[in-house]
């Protein structure tokens, strides 16, 4: 072996950490870079240094070190959305987005991670479903839903039963509804299966309102399918 190859090998994990600190993948790298960052919008690059997207980094909740991939709290962007949105993200990571599929595969792709969704209600009341292991497949595999190991936060589980499910919007229908299209018949954009517990890219209202079942941002196993929450995020980090 050569004496630079050599070097090169001794320096590997050297210039691994360094190659994190210029471009962390992700909320967690972030954070191990220096752990005084507050929670706020941050540059990721999944795919490498070409790949760079803004995202919001949750650094309080659970011991912080959380990547949203999905953040809605006042209805202020319109989430009903065909699937190349979808598929590239729309949104600001200041305010209220999604981050995309191809870079949440992307990003499952490389570490194994688990999942928080945390919600509030129009009272101010608080609560979260955690899981803990998430990951998605690629396109080609309908984004295909992987999520289990479902930890209680007082909102009860409205995701495990989309587990193996891919991913559906009015566009572009993969869910196993056969009379028609769970995206649009409910106005959103999900792991539909036949159809859905949860809505987390459905219409934004506020609080109660019974006049259209379903259609809600709802998390029906705390607030049922007629109450649409003020917020609820998803949001990922490196399964310990
Ligand atoms: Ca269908």
């Amino acid at each position: 072996m050569k004496p630079v190859s050599v070097l090169v090998l001794l320096l590997a994990p050297v210039l691994t950490s360094c190659y994190k600190v210029v471009f962390p993948l992700d909320c967690s790298d972030i954070y191990y870079n220096d752990r005084s960052r507050p929670s706020g919008a941050y540059a990721i690059y999944p795919i490498g240094p070409t790949s760079g997207v803004q995202v919001h980094c949750d650094m309080d909740s659970l011991g912080g070190r959380w990547t949203a991939f999905h953040r809605r709290m006042d209805g202020s962007v319109n989430f009903y959305r065909p699937w190349n949105y979808y598929k590239t993200g729309f949104g600001s990571a200041a305010g209220e987005y999604w981050l995309g599929l191809e870079t949440l595969y992307n990003l499952t792709l490389r570490k194994r991670y688990e999942l928080l969704v945390d919600m509030e209600d129009f009272s101010g009341n608080k609560a979260f479903a955690r899981y803990s292991a998430f990951s998605i497949d690629s396109e080609s595999h309908g984004y295909t839903l992987h999520v289990s190991g479902f930890i209680d936060g007082g909102a009860g589980d409205s995701l495990s039963a989309n587990d193996g499910f891919k991913f559906s919007t009015f566009d572009r229908d993969q869910d196993t509804y056969e009379g028609g299209n769970c995206a649009k018949r409910y106005l959103g954009a999900f792991w539909y299966r036949s159809c859905h517990s949860t809505n987390p890219n459905g219409v934004y209202r506020w609080g109660a309102d019974d006049t259209i079942s379903h259609i809600g941002m709802e998390w029906s196993t705390w607030k049922g399918y007629d109450y649409s929450l003020k917020s609820l995020s998803m949001k990922i980090r490196p399964a310990q």
